[in-house]
């Protein structure tokens, strides 16, 4: 996979008819094949670093007015000779000058090899690959903010940063081993603490900001729960505003959970219908669905808990076993058909509740806009604030934060030796988010996730 001396070729565009198409081509070869089969209106040499319009011609039929766009090396994307041919986007056109290009020598690239190229040739480091590729998936307002700022640099400059630091700290300590077997003690152990402190602690809010990253990268998950019945479909289709999951007044109709999402204010949201919890039911498939609702639990953000009647202590209970299951877990508490209720809600206990009716949507955007409120909540951030979104980052950095609180913990205990091996581990950690250190398996596991063409 990296070997990269084959001049490659992909349309980078999505697939189908389109105003234009763009056709890639990165490699050694690029400007040898354009020249073959580009025709210039102005009779001009082809030049690097210019645009031209022109024909594309197969033996001497046109095949389509184009623009082409010439990098050349070091100086483009991949940092190898690119062009680029802005053609018609007819599917014909593509995939007639897709075929002249490999018949010219090309290959057809693999997904994600011209930013693969791009890494290679020390254009941009890992982390801003992988913000590439979060960039074109970009749906939301957060989804691009946090996109854009690895882009630009600004994680990597941070890991630069502080494996400067952790390099200070490794030469103090290999300082004092060159010395060891002279008796002399150069370590200033207090100072050393201090360094790893604050190593630390930036890398501990680099964790922290993941939970936030990935919730407004993937969706803020609320999960909707409660006994068979109570109307928790219903709720669901009136949240996202049409009929996603299947309502009837059989009991047990939701078998098995839904996901859906929403985006509202720029945030967004995955809501997931569950199978209602009957902990008494001998149903093989239902006690399945019902633990699927439990592992969906475990991965919200929010619960939604609704109820359907108004029976105060039992309520209570169930409120309160679920939170003592999932004590970190924000609980809201919904009472649905209050169309139906002629009793007075009193507030039960600590906690809020909602009334509504799902099917008529009496209090059904009240309920919306505190969910809106919480998520601002959960997610606010400081402006400056840098947030990661990778699960990839996110494991080496914890990792880091391990073999540095093992040296913390060692520092007086254990010989510099050892401590040098835990601190250079704790930065190969840190080299593997920007790919200084890295390995084919991470590398194709991160690319082959690109499209064909980026
Ligand atoms: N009157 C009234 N009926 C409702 C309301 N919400 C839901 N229902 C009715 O309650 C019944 C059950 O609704 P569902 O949404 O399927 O309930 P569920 O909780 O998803 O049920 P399961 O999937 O079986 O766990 C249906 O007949 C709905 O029309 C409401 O606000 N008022
Ligand atoms: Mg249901």
């Amino acid at each position: 996979m990296l070997k990269n001396d084959e001049t490659i070729v992909a349309i980078a565009t999505p697939s189908g008819y389109g105003a234009i198409a763009v056709i890639r081509i990165s490699g050694n070869n690029s400007m040898k094949i354009i020249k073959k089969i580009f025709c210039s209106f102005s009779k001009k040499k082809i030049e690097k670093n210019s645009i031209q319009l022109g024909y594309i011609k197969e033996k001497n039929q046109l095949i389509d007015k184009v623009l082409i766009f010439l990098f050349k090396k070091p100086k483009s994307y991949t940092g190898e000779d690119i062009v680029e041919i802005s053609c018609h986007g007819s599917i014909y056109i593509q995939n007639k000058l897709l075929s002249i290009i490999l018949d010219q020598g090309a290959r057809l690239a693999n997904p994600g090899e011209f930013t693969l190229r791009a890494f290679i040739n020390g254009k941009i480091d890992l982390c801003q690959a992988e913000s590439i590729l979060d960039i074109v998936n970009s749906e939301t307002f957060f989804s691009h903010k946090f996109a854009i700022n690895q882009i630009r640099g600004n994680l990597s400059i941070l890991i630069r940063k502080l494996s400067k630091k952790i390099i200070n700290l490794l030469s103090l300590i290999e300082f004092e081993l060159d010395f060891s077997e002279e008796n002399c003690n150069f370590i200033n152990y207090l100072e050393l603490k201090k360094m790893l402190y604050n190593i630390i602690k930036k890398l501990k809010t680099l964790i922290r900001s993941f939970k936030i990253g990935n919730a407004l990268k993937n969706g803020i998950s609320v999960s909707i729960i409660g006994c068979p019945n109570v109307g928790k479909s219903t709720l669901f289709n009136k949240l996202l505003k049409y009929e996603r999951s299947i309502v009837s007044n059989i009991a047990g109709t939701t078998r098995n959970y839904i996901e859906d999402s929403l985006i509202i204010n720029g945030i967004k949201f995955r809501f997931i219908d569950t199978a209602g919890i009957n902990n008494n039911t001998k149903d093989y498939i239902e006690k399945l669905g019902i633990k699927k609702t439990y592992n969906k639990i475990n991965k919200s953000d929010l619960i939604l808990y609704v109820f359907d009647d108004l029976n105060e202590k039992f309520i209570f209970k169930e409120v309160k076993s679920l939170q003592e299951k999932y004590p970190k877990k924000k609980i809201f508490i919904i009472i649905n058909k209050y169309d139906l209720i002629k009793k007075k809600i009193k507030p039960i206990n600590y906690k809020k509740i909602f009334k509504i009716s799902a099917k008529y949507g009496y209090g059904v955007n009240n309920l919306l806009s505190e969910i809106t409120f919480f998520s601002k909540k959960m997610t606010s951030l400081k402006e400056r604030t840098l947030v990661i979104t990778q699960t990839r980052h996110y494991e080496s950095f914890k990792k880091a934060i391990f073999y540095l609180y093992k040296v913390k913990k060692n520092l007086y205990s254990i010989s510099p030796e050892f401590l040098s091996i835990d601190i250079r581990t704790a930065l190969d950690y840190l080299g593997k988010v920007t790919g200084e250190v890295t390995n084919e398996d991470i590398l194709s596991n991160i690319f082959s996730k690109f499209c064909i063409g980026k």
